[in-house]
This record gives structure tokens, C-alpha cells and sequence, in this order.
């Protein structure tokens, strides 16, 4: 049996795969613990598509045109240095992905850098840039705090903005478990989820008024007496800032503001306290707003005031993709250097730049994935080269950023597959899937873990560290010679003194491996004076407002048997078998003020165009309206960004009319 790593989502399940027959069982150790969610079961099964691409693509007018991976090779690297000889470095960028190895975004965000310019992004920013952002500023570090097994030990847990029973199923297990212990479980969503079947508090709130809560209930834990005084003198500095702001935000203001009746918010926010330990764990629900990185600071303000750290409690930023953690850790962000290490940090840059062979490396800020598309409009962007990433699906407003696409001089895609985005790609490049290839992922609890190959690459695709090996070399880039896996291991390994006395040995015999450590903060924090900073929030409204002639607000959400741009999901039978249609879900009133039944086809329009969907009537917040993303959604979501660069895929102002006849998406749709 091979152990391999889900290709799925960030909680990092373990998969156990017979390389004869490739029937898939759950690993028994951490993370999964002996369970498995269907898109893990199923994993393979998109791997064995005949979608797959098997050859190097060449655009030539309309059609694509097979060519070897020497012209390939030769040909984009002869274009990107013309490029970057007429109009400088920084007129090329690069997108990583957050499902392929550590080794593999290790080596694109070198490319990148030794290239000569930080603009390498990836997905980290659609996702939990925003929390990375709150949780630098306060605590010092950018990541989820303590390894899921704490959860099972808190006597509270604070769900907020997150479905996990859709989004990460199996960590429902831990949740399980800690209610067995007697936690108590809050759940804060706009619609009633799945995961709310295990809350004692199911709060339905209006979208983008959750810093009202959190500030109520921040309200009450003060005004009650009930904060944790000794962490906060000794661990914390500005509390009579957070006293001051929070006093306006009273229960009974916050009922008005956000539905949730001011008794229960009370009620709950004395039962989070009086828990002696507590866990937050949040999602988009939070990130994906124009207040993105203030929400975040407002969950964190209520963990710290409480002293919720360490042994008491944790951060919980649930990751997104399989690599997401692993991919920001590699340095594959515009911002950081690997580490999250800022690029401004000289000692640490030069010692990059040293185990590179270059003197220093590029310290101006990089563009942000979100930004790309305007740069790209103005000229600044002339060519861009992407991997295992689909902008044209993936984000808000897409309709710009397919007009970006044909603009560029020059797009390189490197996937399994024609996606939406490599339609408008100069050059397709066949990478070979994760049970082809072997390596490093981290998972959202920072754990490091080998994926060990299965069976050889498909056809003529390659490994993404192969791929990129010959890219580097034909760029005339130093220190592009490796000839294994482990090698580029080593490497990064020699980046973080936390790994200085491990073993990439003990690292691929399955050795229990954290980055930085398995659990932080516990006395002290990351921060210059070793304290954690209280930053009061006020409440901010969304980019758009609903008004008469857009009065709904639509947010956009996960489904269980879905996966992002279902480019991976929709190729696999057993996932399509078990998935019913996607439909738009609406509340009872607002159906019937609009004579809509359930099943009823509608249009969903926004100020950047509509699309067509069946209806579901169920427990949404009156006047908000969910879509699932993973079909056209982003046709009309808007791509306001925060402070972090996300998107508000969370909010848009839209209206939704009844329609007679039409199709629905999915309307054959990849
Ligand atoms: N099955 C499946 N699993 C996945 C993925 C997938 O596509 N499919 N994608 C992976 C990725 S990349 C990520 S990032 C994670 C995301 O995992 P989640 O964060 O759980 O995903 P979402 O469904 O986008 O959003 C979470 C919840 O936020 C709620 N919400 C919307 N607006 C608001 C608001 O204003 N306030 C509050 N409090 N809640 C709001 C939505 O109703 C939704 O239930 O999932 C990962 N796992
Ligand atoms: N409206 C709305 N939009 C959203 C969101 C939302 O909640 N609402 N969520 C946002 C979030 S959180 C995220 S993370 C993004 C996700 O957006 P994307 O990352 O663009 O979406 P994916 O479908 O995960 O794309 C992954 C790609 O990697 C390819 N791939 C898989 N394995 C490999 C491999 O080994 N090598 C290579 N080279 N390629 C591979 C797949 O074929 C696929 O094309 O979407 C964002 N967009
Ligand atoms: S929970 Fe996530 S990692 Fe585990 S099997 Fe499901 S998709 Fe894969
Ligand atoms: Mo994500």
C-alpha cells in the first residue's frame, strides 16, 4: 500500500492506495484517524480521466497543436527573457498552486524571484490572506495555532463563517468528540448548515454584520466581568482601547443589527467564557468581505480576551486546499519570503539569496493574484504563467479577467487539464497528478507530510518539479540541477532552522512533523515584545448595498461533492452520481413575496451580469440569497478586495426574477 496525501481539501487526510487494484482506504494515523470524506474515497478517479492532457500544447490560431516538451521548454523560456529584456522583470508573473507540493512552490517562487520580481501568488489570497493579515498583526504568526487533536480538550467551540461538514467533513469527527467531553458548540452562519446539526447556538446572521456580533458579544464578556484578567495584563496591551470601542456595541443594538435575538447572544457569549477553554475556527464566511482582515481581528480580540491560547485554546483559520499552508510556507506569496518572513527583512533575504547563488533578491512587494487583471488591462502584465490554477472560473467578476487572458502576450498554463483558463493559454503544459509523483504537503495544522508516488506519469505528462527544473535551467537560472524530489526537500529544509535537526528520512517514514512546532504561543507570542495586541474593530458595511433595485444580498457557498472549480470533481462519475443539482437557496418569505416554489427556475442578476439557477426554499437570512460557487457564480460576484487583496465573493447586490423556461447551469459545463 502507498500512502498518499487527499488531493482534496487542507485538512490533510492520509489515503492508503493499492497500487494494483487503486482502491482507496483511510490512513489509521493522524490526521484522519481511520475516515475518509467521498472526494478522498474517490480520488483516483479523477487522476484516470481521459480528459487528462497527454502532450506540450501550442496554440497555433484556433487549434492546439501537439509539439515536444524540448520545443516547449525552448520556446516559453526564449519568450518570457524577450520580455523581460524589453519591458523589465516585473512585466512577468507567476501564479502558483496550492495542490502541488511544498517542492514544487518552493521552485516557481525561486523561479520567480531569480527571474527578478515578486510577483508569484496563489490561491492563499482568494482564501485566508485576510487571516494571515489579523493574525501577523496580533500574534506574530500568520497560521492556524494548534493541531485539530487539541480540540477534542476545549471545553467550547466557536464556528464561525464556516461549514465544515461540507468543507471539511472529517474534522467533524473531532468536533464529535469534544461534544461527547461536554464543549459547547456555536455556530455562526447566514443560512442553516449542515454543520449545525452538532451546534447548541445556530446563529443566522445577516451577511457582513459580523463584527457587530463579535464586538456584542466582546460587550458582554467585558461588561460581565468575565475576561481573563491576569493573561490580559501579562500577555496583551490594548485592552482600554477594546473596552472603549465595544461599549456601543450593546446585545440589544447588535439584535437589530444582525437578527440574532440579544438574550442568546448573552447567553452564549457567558457559555464561551465560563467553557475555561475555547477553540475559534472560521472560514470565507469571514475572509471573503471587504472587511475581511477587521473580522478576523474581531474573533481574535475574543479569543485573547479571554486567554483562549496555547493550552487554553486556538486560532483555527481552516485552511482551504490541500497545499494552501504548504504553498504560502514556500514563499509562493507576493508579499513574504518563505516563512511568511517579510521581504523587507535584509538578513534573512541575503541568506535566501545566498543558498540561491545571487547576492540579494527583488524587496519591492509583488502583485497580488487579485491585482493582476487590472495590470494586465494598463500593459503592465505581458505575460503570465500559471500552475494548477483557474482564474476564469476561480475569481470574482471573471468576465474581466477572461478579457485580461487574450490580452497577454504570452499564457502558459500547467494542469491535468484544458481548463477554462488554458482555453486562452499560448502553450499547455501536461503535469503529471499527485498519485504520479512524490513529495511534501502541509496540511492546515502546519503538519508536514510525504505523499509517496503510486504508479508513472501518465503519457507524456511530467511532474510539476520536473517541469519546473527545465524551465528554471532554460532560463540560464542558477541552481536548477536537481535530479530528485528530495533533493529541493533538502533545500527548504536548510530555510527553516526548525527543520536543521530533522530528516527528510524521518519526514517520508511518516515521523510526526510540524513547522515552526506543533503548537504556538503557548507563553509567549511572536511578536516584537512577546505580546499579543487587542486592535478594536468597528463595524464596516459591504462594497455594494442592496437597495430597490438589487434588494438581495447573495453570498456564495460550498457543496459537499463539489470541489472549487470542479475541474477535478467534475471528472470523477462517483462524485457527479452522488451530487444533485446545484441550486440557489432562498427563504420562505422572500419566495413568497416573489411567487417562487420550490425547484422554480430564476435568474440572479447583479451589476455585472446574471445566470440561471433552480431554487431551493430553506433557512437563509430574510433577504440573502446562496449560490454555489463552483459553476458560473463568479459571473456575477464583486471584486471589491480588502485589505489582504480577497475579494467580497461574500456580498454582492442582486436582484432575482421568476423564469418560464431556460436551462440551468450546470449546462454542460466544462
Ligand atoms: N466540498 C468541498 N470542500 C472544500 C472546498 C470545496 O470547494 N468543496 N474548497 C476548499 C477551500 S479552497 C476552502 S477555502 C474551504 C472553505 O471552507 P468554508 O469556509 O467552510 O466554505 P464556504 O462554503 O465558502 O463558506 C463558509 C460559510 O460562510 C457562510 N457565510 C457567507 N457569508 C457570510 C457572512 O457574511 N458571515 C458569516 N458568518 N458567514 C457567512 C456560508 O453560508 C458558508 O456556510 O473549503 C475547502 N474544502
Ligand atoms: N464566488 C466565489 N469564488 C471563489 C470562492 C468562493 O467562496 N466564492 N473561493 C475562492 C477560494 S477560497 C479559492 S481557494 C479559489 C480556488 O480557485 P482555483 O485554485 O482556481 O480552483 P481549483 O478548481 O481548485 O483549481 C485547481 C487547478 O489545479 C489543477 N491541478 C490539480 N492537481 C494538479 C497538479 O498536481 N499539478 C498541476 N499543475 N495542476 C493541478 C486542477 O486541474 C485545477 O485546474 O476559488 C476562489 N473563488
Ligand atoms: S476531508 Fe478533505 S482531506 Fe479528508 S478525504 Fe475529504 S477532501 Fe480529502
Ligand atoms: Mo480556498
Amino acid at each position: 500500500m502507498k500512502t498518499v496525501i487527499c488531493p482534496y481539501c487542507g485538512f490533510g487526510c492520509k489515503l492508503l492506495v493499492d497500487p494494483q487494484t487503486l482502491i482507496v482506504k483511510p490512513h489509521k494515523g493522524k490526521p484522519n484517524r481511520g475516515k475518509l470524506c467521498p472526494k478522498g474515497l474517490y480520488a483516483i478517479e479523477f487522476a484516470l480521466s481521459k480528459d487528462r492532457i497527454k502532450k506540450p500544447l501550442k496554440r497555433d490560431k484556433k487549434f492546439l497543436r501537439p509539439i515536444t516538451w524540448g520545443e516547449a521548454i525552448e520556446e516559453i523560456s526564449h519568450r518570457l527573457l524577450e520580455i523581460k529584456e524589453f519591458y523589465g522583470p516585473d512585466a512577468v508573473a507567476f501564479i502558483a498552486s496550492s495542490k502541488i507540493t511544498n517542492e514544487e512552490n518552493y521552485l516557481l517562487q525561486k523561479i520567480a524571484r531569480l527571474f527578478g520580481t515578486n510577483n508569484i501568488d496563489n490561491c492563499a489570497r482568494l482564501c485566508h490572506e485576510a487571516s494571515v493579515h489579523a493574525l501577523k498583526t496580533t500574534v506574530g504568526t500568520g497560521t492556524q495555532t494548534n493541531p485539530y487533536e487539541d480540540l477534542e480538550n476545549f471545553g467550547a467551540i466557536l464556528i464561525w463563517g464556516y461549514n465544515p461538514a461540507e468543507t471539511h467533513p472529517v474534522i467533524i469527527r473531532y468536533i464529535k468528540s469534544a461534544k461527547k467531553k461536554g464543549a459547547k458548540v456555536i455556530v455562526v452562519d447566514v443560512r442553516e448548515t449542515i454543520t449545525m446539526n452538532f451546534a447548541d447556538y445556530k446563529f443566522i446572521i445577516k451577511p457582513g454584520t459580523d463584527i457587530v456580533l463579535a464586538n456584542a458579544m466582546i460587550h458582554t464578556i467585558i461588561k460581565e466581568e468575565l475576561y481573563n484578567d491576569d493573561f490580559i495584563k501579562s500577555r496583551t496591551t490594548g485592552f482600554s482601547e477594546i473596552r472603549m470601542a465595544t461599549m456601543k456595541y450593546t446585545p440589544q443594538y447588535a439584535e437589530k443589527v444582525t437578527g440574532v435575538p440579544a438574550s442568546l447572544i448573552q447567553k452564549a457569549a457567558k457559555d464561551f467564557a465560563l467553557a475555561g477553554s475555547g477553540a475559534i475556527m472560521w472560514g470565507m464566511g469571514l475572509t471573503q468581505h471587504v472587511s475581511g482582515v477587521e473580522n478576523v481581528l474581531a474573533i481574535i480580540d475574543l479569543a485573547l480576551l479571554l486567554g483562549y491560547i496555547g493550552n487554553k485554546g486556538g486560532l483555527y483559520p481552516m485552511r482551504g486546499q490541500n497545499n494552501v499552508q504548504g504553498a504560502a510556507y514556500m514563499g509562493a506569496l507576493s508579499e513574504f519570503l518563505p516563512g511568511y518572513i517579510p521581504l523587507e527583512n535584509e538578513k534573512f533575504r541575503k541568506r535566501v539569496a545566498s543558498l540561491w547563488g545571487v547576492e540579494d533578491l527583488p524587496t519591492e512587494r509583488g502583485l497580488y493574484l487579485t491585482e493582476l487583471w487590472d495590470a494586465i488591462e494598463r500593459g503592465d502584465i505581458k505575460a503570465l504563467y500559471i500552475v494548477g490554477e483557474n482564474p476564469a472560473v476561480s475569481e470574482a467578476n471573471f468576465t474581466r479577467v477572461r478579457k485580461a487572458l487574450r490580452k497577454l502576450d504570452l499564457l502558459v498554463v500547467q494542469d491535468l487539464f484544458i481548463t477554462r483558463t488554458a482555453k486562452y493559454a499560448h502553450y499547455i503544459l501536461p503535469a503529471s497528478a499527485f498519485c504520479e509523483k512524490e513529495g511534501s504537503y502541509m496540511n492546515s495544522e502546519r503538519r508536514l507530510q510525504w505523499s509517496e508516488k503510486v504508479y508513472e506519469p501518465l503519457a507524456d505528462s511530467k511532474p510539476d518539479w520536473e517541469i519546473l527544473t527545465l524551465v528554471g535551467k532554460a532560463l540560464g537560472l542558477p541552481g536548477f540541477e536537481y535530479s530528485s524530489v528530495e533533493e529541493i526537500t533538502e533545500e527548504y529544509f536548510h530555510l527553516f532552522p526548525e527543520l536543521e535537526e530533522k530528516s527528510v528520512k524521518d519526514l517520508k517514514e511518516g515521523k510526526e512533523m510540524f513547522l515552526p512546532k506543533k503548537r504556538l504561543h503557548t507563553w509567549e507570542f511572536a511578536t516584537p515584545d512577546g505580546k499579543a495586541r487587542l486592535i478594536a474593530v468597528e463595524q464596516i458595511p459591504p462594497w455594494e448595498s442592496t437597495n430597490e433595485e438589487y434588494p438581495f444580498a447573495l453570498t456564495t457557498v460550498r457543496l459537499i461533492s463539489h470541489y472549487n472549480t470542479g475541474e477535478m470533481t467534475l471528472r470523477s462519475p462517483s462524485l457527479t452520481k452522488l451530487m444533485g443539482e446545484p441550486k440557489i437557496l432562498i427563504n420562505v418569505e422572500d419566495a413568497k413575496d416573489l411567487h417562487i416554489e420550490d425547484n422554480d427556475l430564476v435568474e440572479i442578476e447583479t451589476r455585472r451580469g446574471k445566470i440561471r439557477m433552480r431554487v431551493k426554499i430553506g433557512k437563509v437570512a430574510r433577504g440573502v440569497v446562496a449560490v454555489p460557487f463552483h459553476f458560473k457564480a463568479n459571473k456575477i460576484t464583486n471584486n471589491a478586495l480588502n485589505k489582504a487583496g480577497t475579494p467580497e465573493f461574500k456580498f454582492s447586490a442582486a436582484k432575482i426574477r421568476k423564469l418560464k423556461s431556460g436551462k440551468p447551469i450546470p449546462d454542460n459545463y466544462l
